[in-house]
């Protein structure tokens, strides 16, 4: 433990240093403070290490929860982009519309379960972004969909409240706190490049947060509920950090 946390201690004081100087560090300006390319998977690994031995509350209070992250053009969009869950894209849940209910609980005034028309009815953003996910790859995708800020308005969430979680079809769980539910680039993302989300990106929609790593991104999301309790989330309960973003 102690020879670790010596180990790691020099890169979080000079990312710590720099914070203080720019008041904010986005996934992309990684690349920035590290010097090490994004898409190379040591040193993002190694950064990514470094920042979930800091802990949550640091991070939040440094970052400022409102920052955009950067958006991209659409020629950047990857044409083939990756699939990942814990299980093979053959196994993604195929759920239909018709019998699809999004489940709501905690801290909501109007838990009336939500149909897919209804989610497609609220107002929609499109954004092209980074994916970045933990494993060492990262890709940009347009995503749009309803903000969840919109919808947690919509059912009367307590916005006071410290967490969102979500459940899914797959038995995957999550949870945020609420500033990044209420980030403007956190949505309900019912489409990808423009077409209905298919299945094994998590039809009916994921919740598309840029400013976090790509498994704070829940898929085939069967349930919200919005509480003051830690709900902790599939992989934060494995070990990996929960703040995990921006
Ligand atoms: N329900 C569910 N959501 C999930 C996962 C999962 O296994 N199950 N994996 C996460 C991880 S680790 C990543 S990188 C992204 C991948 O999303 P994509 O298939 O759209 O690229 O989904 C995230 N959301
Ligand atoms: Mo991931």
């Amino acid at each position: 433990m102690s020879r670790l946390v010596f180990e790691r201690k020099p890169v979080v004081t000079v990312i710590e240093r720099r914070l203080f100087l720019r008041q904010t560090l986005s996934l992309g300006a990684l690349t920035l403070l590290t010097g090490c390319d994004i898409s190379d998977n040591d040193s993002v690994q190694n950064v990514l290490k470094a920042m979930s031995w800091w802990n949550d509350r640091a991070q939040a209070f440094l970052f400022g929860h409102q920052t955009p992250v950067p958006t991209y053009a659409e020629n950047d969009v990857v044409k083939d982009f990756r699939y990942n869950a814990f299980f093979p894209a053959a196994d993604a849940p195929k759920l239909s519309a018709a019998d699809y209910r999004l489940e709501l609980s905690g801290l909501i005034a109007n838990k009336r379960p939500w149909t897919v028309d209804q989610i497609y009815a609220l107002p929609q953003e499109s954004q092209i972004t980074r994916h970045v996910c933990v494993e060492g790859w990262s890709m940009i995708g347009k995503w749009s969909g309803p903000r969840l800020s919109d919808f947690l308005q919509r059912v009367g969430a307590d916005l006071s409240a410290k967490y969102v979680g979500f459940q899914c079809a797959d038995g995957y769980y999550g949870s945020i706190d609420m500033p990044s539910a209420l980030h403007p680039q956190t949505i309900m993302a019912v489409k990808f490049a423009d077409e209905i989300l298919p299945a094994k990106y998590g039809y009916p929609f994921k919740v598309r947060i840029p400013t976090k790593l790509g498994f704070k991104n829940p898929k085939w999301v069967t349930a919200i509920f919005v509480t003051n309790r830690y709900p902790g989330g599939f992989w934060e309960d494995r070990g990996y950090n929960w703040f995990s973003g921006s």
